[in-house]
């Protein structure tokens, strides 16, 4: 039906060195366990397992810079999934890249980058905006970070031979599911030309305007990637996340989210991340995370 093709490429990213809780290593075995490829063949994918990408345990690590915690052995993976997500495009497929914390999402779009040999466009579904630099962030964490990086920011910080940066521009992303920026992010964000869809915006205009607002936003050449995180949606729906905020989408908002990704038909790559099986609740998170790749890959109820 669209121009990309019936074809995806899964890849694991478990790493976990983006944030502190442990378990978000384990979200690819939870999402495959709760049955993501049966799932994908049953709407008509053809679907190719590419294993996981090789992440390193805190536990042999030290910790270089409390600003970025582990930023050499993230950037090191991350341009390990750049390799592999551009060789799933340059195959035909959809990538289709399962987390691990969200520091990973910029391994994902420099691979996207690389592949189209220019920026591209993303929708950012997540509760935080992920746009701290080492310089701003107040935990020292990665996964606060990746957005910021794929943007170009801090390049002294990101710089890897392995990463196709900047691997999105600015006037291509959308932030959807808001509610909790640090003050360097907001500020950011003021002069930004980002469109942004703060939990407030989306009780007053209904999920579905702001999703076709933010997919009219991020359209464009190169490429269009979804970023999927977990503690975009309600706590009480997704209790497995290492950084839960109340005040989410409920699941048949991030439902319809999903469900105008797919009938837009503009998407030419996925990612879910933050699943944190230890934090979970009988594994409901990754089986919402299958549920919400399915929408956005097509599945419909009738
Ligand atoms: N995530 N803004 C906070 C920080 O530490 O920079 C939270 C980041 C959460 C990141 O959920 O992907
Ligand atoms: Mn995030
Ligand atoms: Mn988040
Ligand atoms: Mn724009």
């Amino acid at each position: 039906s669209s121009e990309h093709a019936k074809a995806v490429s899964i890849i694991g990213a478990p790493l976990d060195l983006g944030q502190t809780r442990r378990g978000v290593d384990m979200g690819p075995s939870a999402i495959r366990y709760a049955g993501l490829e049966e799932r994908l063949a049953e709407i008509g994918y053809a679907v190719t397992e590419r294993g996981n990408v090789a992440a390193p345990e805190p536990e042999a690590l030290t910790v270089r810079d409390a600003r970025a915690r582990y930023l050499p052995e993230i950037l090191d993976a991350c341009a390990a999934l750049a390799a592999l997500v551009e060789g799933a495009v340059r195959e035909g497929a959809r990538p289709l890249v399962l987390g691990g914390d969200h520091a990973i999402a910029l391994g994902t779009l420099a691979g996207l980058a690389a592949a189209a040999g220019q920026p591209g466009g993303v929708i950012w579904i997540d509760a935080h905006g992920d746009l701290n630099t080492p310089e701003t962030s107040p935990s020292g964490n990665v996964h606060g970070m990746p957005l910021a990086a794929a943007l170009g920011r801090a390049p002294e910080w990101f710089r890897h031979d392995g990463l196709a940066l900047p691997a999105v521009t600015p006037s291509r992303v959308a932030l959807v599911g808001i509610r909790s920026l640090d003050p360097a992010e907001r500020a950011y964000l003021r002069d930004a030309d980002i469109r942004v869809f703060t939990m407030s915006d989306i009780d007053r205009i209904g999920i579905e305007r702001a999703v076709r607002e933010a997919l009219d936003h991020v359209a464009g050449p190169g490429f269009v990637h979804a970023s999927l995180d977990l503690d975009s949606l309600d706590p009480e729906v997704a209790p497995g996340v290492g950084t839960p905020v109340r005040g989410g989408l409920t699941y048949r908002e991030a439902h319809l989210a999903c469900e105008l990704i797919a009938e837009s038909e503009l998407l030419g790559s996925l990612e879910v991340v933050e699943a944190n099986p230890i934090l979970d609740r009988e594994n409901t998170t990754a089986l919402t995370a299958v549920e919400l790749v399915a929408s956005a890959l097509g599945k419909t109820i009738l």
